[in-house]
């Protein structure tokens, strides 16, 4: 831990004391070394002890940081993962690295058996994957990266090569999650959705019976504290819903727990918005993709915005309908150029309202409601601050002309990034580091805001530009 880290770790009552603000040359050549270090040779880890593996949107979002470094790993990052792709179309949430011992990660290859029990699905005989998914931030990725160098991508047929399998892994979503038949994707394990433990997934879980804690050893507990990690209780519930769907051959039928959460939603519309982009550079038009992604933004609000709280909400399609609980997943539509701007104007007061707080009583945008029940600022995803939803944040406040807050955001990100040495996550009122440093979304995300100050997902194509860097 460097200097200013071991500050913030040991006044967590004030806001972070930042002794000099990280200059911006040293941030970027320290966001450098974190990737460089978690490279593996073919991809990148989360983080060497927690999270040993190739992790689904961690790779996406580590990609966008390390074009600036390095295009070509960036390509290769994407590459890794979509060779790990099913049959079916489903991006695997975990790719694992054979040479990293089984217990050094729970549930490991031998708990998915991705090639035995997932063979009906597809799932590929020369690599052990996880048998369920995460967001797609994938294309959005896929684009980008090609966009800071296309004349490399285009020598090496990144786009043509990706093009297929990023399509394969929409139509997987949108035909064979579309489990409440309103066009909009569920998740079926919280897992799926990113961020873990959140309270929205609290009444949705309760209906799982959970796996006895003796039939399984967590090994997230010999990296993290226990009372920031999830109960053993809810990991019990994990484990059991993995079990079952393997169980099933990861075949997507009727379970217990079936979500369509504002995030992954919001995020796969964004990704059809890039796949246009992606399609129109191959020379077809992307008309009907951007078409496509109109019609899941005029879905996702139908079907998940609630006027009375001023943000989306999950939609539990066991349950009652709408979960009633504010989580920083139903801000993050926010990133969607398309989106009515009265539906905007409410995200940004409810983000910089009591409930968020950003700006007035939070540095970060935290995970969940200041105000709620279950608000806790250490416990995974349940109230701390993460960079990878910060960013979206602060990418979508662009979008929607919010300049200055976005400013302030990025200002926010890129010091605590420094301050803790690319800390997992934050307690978003001190910016006190939690889990893992040396993370590898935080310090990719970091290289992006210093490369890109602004961002527009509407820009134009590169064919018609020669580059769209933001
Ligand atoms: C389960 C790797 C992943 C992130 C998730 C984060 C955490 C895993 C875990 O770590 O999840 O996938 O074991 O807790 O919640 O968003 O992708 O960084």
């Amino acid at each position: 831990m460097d200097r200013t880290a071991q500050l913030v770790a040991r006044s967590p009552e004030s806001a972070v004391a930042y002794d000099r603000p990280p200059r911006a040359g040293l941030l970027h050549d320290r966001a450098a070394r974190v990737l460089e270090e978690n490279w593996t040779g073919s991809s990148t880890v989360p983080s060497r002890g927690l999270y040993p593996h190739q992790w689904s949107w961690d790779s996406a979002f580590i990609a966008i940081g390390l074009r600036h470094i390095s295009p070509l790993r960036a390509q290769s990052e994407l590459e890794t993962l979509l060779a790990a792709q099913w049959a079916d179309g489903r991006v695997p949430h975990i790719v694992f690295n054979p040479a990293v011992p089984l217990d050094a990660y729970f549930p490991s290859p031998d708990f998915w058996r991705s090639s035995t029990a997932g063979h009906a699905a597809g799932a590929p005989r020369a690599v052990e994957t996880s048998g369920i998914v995460q967001p797609p931030v994938h294309a959005l990725a896929a684009w980008l990266v090609h966009c800071a160098d296309p004349e490399l991508s285009r020598g090496r047929g990144f786009l043509a090569r990706v093009y297929p399998r990023l399509a394969a892994w929409h139509r997987y979503l949108l035909h064979h999650r579309d489990l409440g038949g309103g066009g909009l994707a569920s998740v079926v394990h919280p897992w799926e959705q990113g961020m873990d433990n959140a309270p929205s997934w609290d009444a949705p879980l309760a209906r799982v019976a959970p796996a006895p804690a003796r039939s399984f050893r967590r090994a997230d507990l010999d990296h993290g504290a226990a009372e920031d990690r999830p109960t053993d209780l809810d990991y019990g519930r994990y484990v059991r819903l993995a079990a079952d769907y393997r169980d099933e051959g990861y075949a997507d039928v009727v379970s217990d727990f079936a979500v369509e959460d504002p995030s992954f939603n919001a995020l796969l519309i964004a990704s059809e918005h890039a796949l246009a982009r992606i399609a129109r550079d191959l020379g077809a038009t992307g008309t009907a993709r951007h078409a496509r992604a109109e019609r899941l933004t005029a879905a996702l609000i139908e079907r998940l915005w609630d006027p009375a709280a001023g943000m989306f909400l999950c939609r539990d399609l066991r349950g009652v309908g709408l979960v009633p609980e504010r989580g920083v997943s139903g801000l993050i539509p926010l990133l969607l150029p398309t989106l009515p701007r009265d539906t905007a104007a409410t995200l940004v007061r409810t983000l910089t309202g009591a409930h968020f707080g950003l700006g007035a009583t939070t540095r970060l945008a935290p995970s969940y409601d200041l105000l709620g029940e279950a608000f806790d600022p250490h416990r995974y995803w349940r109230g701390p601050a993460w960079f990878n939803t910060n960013w979206l944040l602060e990418r979508g406040l662009r979008v929607h002309g919010e300049q200055d807050l976005a400013d302030a955001l990025r200002q926010a990100l890129l010091d605590t990034a420094g301050a803790t040495d690319f800390a997992e996550y934050v307690d978003p009122y001190t910016g006190e580091a939690c889990g893992a440093t040396g993370f590898g979304w935080t310090a990719a995300l970091t290289l992006d805001l210093l490369h890109t100050p602004t961002f527009d997902i509407r820009a134009k194509d590169t064919r018609d530009k020669g580059g769209d860097r933001g």
